[in-house]
């Protein structure tokens, strides 16, 4: 196993509305520190990508996937806030009046259209309030995108002199699940699960085709950015989530996916306060609901929210459970050598998140290290 990291995650720092009190962002550079420190205490190896040695591959990945605008809007708007005097640099930018559409279909078009005014332009390009824009946001965007970019060509073919790793954890920040391909929010600016899965096809020269490729999703939140790109593919998408949370409007069972993607979504939404024993039932049914025998890739959506203590999730989970969770997933890997990209959602309880993630891992790792009967 390998951990990626790229000091340049830690740059967005940003403010969100939450319970109507603006406050410091929970989604915060802190969150990374906590991992670091807790992965210092074992000997996982890190990998550090300094720079932008992915930044070739990493555009033309962004291109094929995310709308163009909508990038450019990402790189480009806190800059034109700042020259319209709207802001000052140190600031960040929040979407102020978003369009919700009530006219008869043929208005449609001109609705969608660009707003020209730029203070408009933020809420045409979010779906929520929890995704500030500051100075850095699109270059820390960028290098945690970046990380699954490396990832799936190392998975796909080794780097010469490197060992064979058949996991590979990007200490991905921001996340990425919720955003789609034009909207920011949840924290999310550029879907890293979706990065994940093209530069993996683009990496094997698209021989993984979708149904070689799942997302395994166990955020507390469903990744509905992720669910929406796939909605009408063959690449199979797995949530396990809180019942009537954030992002409130997807998540639900009977969403199986559309036209050629038709039974390629499951969800699995679980009440509040469920139990790890109850957690662990439907975990079972989620890796029942993935296609094993023609996986070769799977991507996993790690987020930490689910802990007890998290301040958004609602789940009775303990920081020693996620090494059973880990180690559950991992033996489905080891008996089918399906090779996984495990990539950071959320989770925002700082004195506990790096424990957590050790705790996955360790089961993980214990898994993986034990011949496995089936
Ligand atoms: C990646 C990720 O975990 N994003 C989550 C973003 C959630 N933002 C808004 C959450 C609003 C929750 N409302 C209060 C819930 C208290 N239990
Ligand atoms: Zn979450």
């Amino acid at each position: 196993m390998l951990v990626l990291y790229n000091p340049k995650v830690l740059d967005h720092v940003t403010v969100e509305l939450l319970g109507a009190k603006l406050i410091p962002a929970l989604e915060c550079p802190a969150r990374i520190s906590s991992i670091l420190v807790a992965l210092q205490e074992t000997n996982y190896e890190v990998l550090t990508i300094d720079g932008n040695e992915d930044e070739a591959k990493l555009p033309a990945c962004l291109r094929r996937t995310h709308d163009s605008g909508y990038l450019d809007h990402l790189e480009h708007i806190h800059a034109t806030w700042v020259a319209a005097g709207n802001i000052e640099m140190d600031e960040s930018i929040l979407p102020e009046c978003f369009p919700v559409f009530t006219m008869p279909p043929e208005n449609k078009h001109d609705f969608l259209k660009l707003p020209t005014d730029v203070f408009a332009r933020t809420s045409h390009y979010a779906f929520d309030m929890s995704s500030g824009i500051m100075k850095d946001t699109y270059s820390c965007a960028l290098a945690s995108a970046g990380l699954t970019v490396r990832a799936s060509s190392l998975l796909a073919s080794p780097a010469a002199g490197m060992s064979d790793h058949k996991t590979i954890v990007c200490l991905c920040r921001p996340p990425g699940h919720h955003c789609d391909t034009k909207h920011a929010g949840g924290y999310c600016y550029l879907n890293n699960a979706v990065v994940a899965v093209e530069s993996l096809q683009n990496a094997t020269g698209y021989v993984a085709s979708d149904e070689n490729i799942a997302i395994l999703d166990i955020d507390f939140h469903h990744g509905n950015g992720t669910q929406s790109y796939f909605y009408s593919r063959k690449v199979t998408y797995v949530s396990i989530h809180g019942q009537n949370e954030y992002p409130y409007y997807t998540g639900n069972s009977s969403e199986r996916g559309f036209e050629s993607g038709r039974g390629y979504n499951h969800n699995f939404p679980l009440a509040r306060d469920s139990t790890f024993a109850q957690y662990l039932a439907t975990l079972d049914q989620a890796l029942e609901a993935l296609n094993w025998e023609t996986l070769q890739y799977v991507v996993v959506s790690l987020g930490f929210d689910t802990f007890r203590l998290d301040p958004l999730g609602s789940f009775q989970i303990e920081v020693n459970d996620y090494f059973k969770i880990g180690s559950c997933i991992a033996k489905k890997t080891k008996v089918h050598e399906t090779r996984t990209v495990i990539l950071l959602e959320g989770g925002y309880v700082l004195e506990q998140l790096g424990e957590c993630l050790v705790s996955f891992l360790n089961g993980w790792e214990d898994a993986s290290a034990v011949t496995v009967r089936s």
